[in-house]
């Protein structure tokens, strides 16, 4: 099952740009940063609470123009592209959405932040919501 929401992610086109927009006008702190080439993303990880348990908001810059939030950024500009949820299980929690008649984006789990596994259901099959599954490292 989904044990609670992990982060938020949304869409920028420039990463610096919005670490320094969300540490000056929210008072949020970068608790991590990583490249991640599979998904084409630089991202930044930024909290209220940095050192609680707290959700996350997830700040995603384009590596690359054919990237899923390079292609999210022509459609719809910068703004909310993901929810994740904490799993305990990532292929536990896939295979009981696919009995539910969702579609996961991947067969298998891949590397999502800080050595996470994580899987997608398409946002078609969850109202409009692109839904991230993390199980942390
Ligand atoms: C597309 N759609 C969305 C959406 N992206 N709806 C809500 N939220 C989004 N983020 C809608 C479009 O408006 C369109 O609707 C329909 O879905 C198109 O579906 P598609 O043609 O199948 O696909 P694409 O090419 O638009 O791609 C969407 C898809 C892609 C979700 C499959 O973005 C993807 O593979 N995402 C998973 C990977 C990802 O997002 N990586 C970046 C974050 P209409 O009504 O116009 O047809 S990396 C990350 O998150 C890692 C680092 C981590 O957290 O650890």
């Amino acid at each position: 099952g989904l044990l609670r929401v992990d982060h938020v992610g949304i869409a920028v086109p420039d990463l610096d740009e919005a670490l320094a927009f969300y540490e000056r006008t929210f008072g949020l702190r970068c608790v991590h940063e990583e490249t991640n080439e599979e998904q084409g993303v630089r991202e930044a990880m930024v909290a209220a609470d940095p050192d609680g348990g707290g959700a996350r908001i997830q700040l995603l810059a384009p590596l690359r123009p054919d990237s899923a939030i390079a292609k999210f950024l022509d459609r719809n500009g910068p703004g909310l592209q993901q929810l994740a949820y904490t799993v305990r299980d990532v292929e536990a929690a896939s295979a009981a959405l696919r009995a539910r008649g969702l579609r996961l984006l991947y067969d298998e789990p891949r590397r999502g932040t800080a050595g996470s596994r994580i899987n997608f259901v398409h946002p078609k099959d969850a109202g409009g919501v692109l839904v991230e599954l993390v199980q942390p490292a």
